[in-house]
C-alpha cells in the first residue's frame, strides 16, 4: 500500500529572523516578519525606473501610492548603482533627494532611508528627516560614513559588494561566494561596531546584482540561511534585477514574477526586508507566504507596514 507522504511536520517554514527589532532613528521596527521598502529613484538613469520621477510632487504621489500598498519604509536614492554608471558628485545627490525627503517626512509616518555611499548625502538627508542610511558600499566607500551614521542616529544597512558600481562586476570571482559575502559583510559589522553603531540599529543584505554572476546569485538566495549566522536582520534587493532577465529572458519591466518568487524564497531563508520597485504585489506574496508558513495568528495579517511600530 502506497504511504501517506504527509505527516513528517511542517513541509513550509519560514527561517527565523535573527533580531526581531530594528532600531531607527527614535522608533523600534518589528522586524520578526516581512517589511518592504519600497524604492523612490530621483535619479536619470536607473537600470529600471531611472528618469521616471519628474519632480518632488511626483516621487510624493508614488510614495503615496507605496505606503498605501503597506510599504514599511521608503528608500530615495539620487546616485544609480548598476554596473558601470557613473559617480554623481555629492551637491548634485542632495540637490535631488533633499526636498524629497523634507516633504515625504512631514507627510508620512513611515521611516524615510536614503540610498547612499557619502557621508555629506546622508548627513544632509538625516537633517532632513530620514532615519535609515542604506550604504551599498557596506561603510567602506566613503571613510566619513560610519561616523556620520552613528552621529546621526541612524539605522544602517550594510551591503555586500566588491569595487565601485563602474568596477564591480570585475570582482565576481569567489571559491564560495556566500562563504565569501558573510565574511566581507564581517568586515562591514566591525567598520560600524568601531564607529559606534549599536548592533540594534544594523541590518545586513548580500547586495543582489552588485560584484555578482547570475548564477552566484541564484546561489546567495539559496544558501541565505548561512547569513543568518552574522546575527543581524537580513534584507534583499533582487528586485527587476538582470539576474532574473538572464534567467527568463525578459526585460526589466517583465520582471516582476522573478522578483516575488526571490522575495517569498528569501523570506523562507530567513531574510526579512525587501527592497522593491512594486510595493503592493510584494506584500501580497509576503503576506501569502507568511501565512502558508504559519507565521499569521490573526486574520487579516498582512506583510509590511502594519508591522512597523512607532516609538519604543
Ligand atoms: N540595489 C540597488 C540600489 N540600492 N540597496 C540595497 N540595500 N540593496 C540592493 O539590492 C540595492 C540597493 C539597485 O537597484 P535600483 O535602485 O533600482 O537601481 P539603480 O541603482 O540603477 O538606481
Amino acid at each position: 500500500m502506497a504511504r501517506a507522504s504527509h505527516g513528517g511536520g511542517a513541509v513550509v517554514s519560514a527561517r527565523p529572523s535573527p533580531r526581531t527589532t530594528w532600531r531607527v532613528g527614535d522608533r523600534t521596527l518589528d522586524v520578526s516578519r516581512p517589511v518592504v521598502m519600497g524604492i523612490l529613484n530621483m535619479t536619470p538613469d536607473s537600470f529600471s525606473d531611472g528618469g521616471e520621477l519628474a519632480g518632488v510632487d511626483d516621487a510624493l504621489s508614488r510614495a503615496e501610492t507605496m505606503v498605501e500598498a503597506g510599504a514599511g519604509l521608503l528608500d530615495v536614492g539620487g546616485e544609480s548603482t548598476r554596473p558601470g554608471a557613473p559617480e554623481v558628485p555629492a551637491d548634485e545627490e542632495i540637490r535631488r533627494v533633499v526636498p524629497f525627503v523634507e516633504a515625504a517626512s512631514r507627510r508620512f509616518d513611515v521611516p524615510l532611508s536614503v540610498d547612499t555611499r557619502k557621508a555629506a548625502v546622508a548627513r544632509a538627508a538625516l537633517e532632513a528627516g530620514a532615519s535609515v542610511v542604506n550604504d551599498v558600499s557596506g561603510l567602506a566607500w566613503d571613510p566619513d560614513m560610519a561616523a556620520a551614521a552613528a552621529r546621526g542616529g541612524a539605522g544602517v544597512v550594510v551591503m555586500h559588494m566588491r569595487g565601485t558600481p563602474a568596477t564591480m562586476q570585475e570582482h565576481a570571482v569567489y571559491e564560495d561566494v556566500t562563504g565569501s559575502v558573510v565574511a566581507e559583510l564581517g568586515e562591514a559589522l566591525q567598520r560600524a561596531r568601531a564607529a559606534g553603531i549599536p548592533a540594534e540599529r544594523v541590518v545586513v543584505d548580500p547586495g543582489i546584482g552588485f560584484a555578482k554572476t547570475p548564477e552566484q546569485n541564484l546561489v546567495l538566495l539559496r544558501e541565505l540561511p548561512r547569513l543568518t549566522e552574522l546575527g543581524h536582520p537580513i534584507l534583499v534587493g533582487p528586485s527587476r534585477k538582470s539576474f532574473l532577465g538572464h534567467l527568463l529572458r525578459v526585460r526589466t519591466r517583465e520582471r516582476l514574477a522573478g522578483t516575488l518568487a526571490s522575495c517569498v524564497l528569501a523570506y523562507l531563508g530567513g531574510a526579512r526586508l525587501f527592497r522593491v520597485h512594486d510595493v503592493a504585489p510584494a506584500v501580497q506574496a509576503l503576506t501569502v507566504a507568511r501565512a502558508v508558513a504559519g507565521e499569521v495568528r490573526e486574520a487579516g495579517g498582512r506583510a509590511s507596514s502594519a508591522l512597523a511600530s512607532g516609538g519604543a
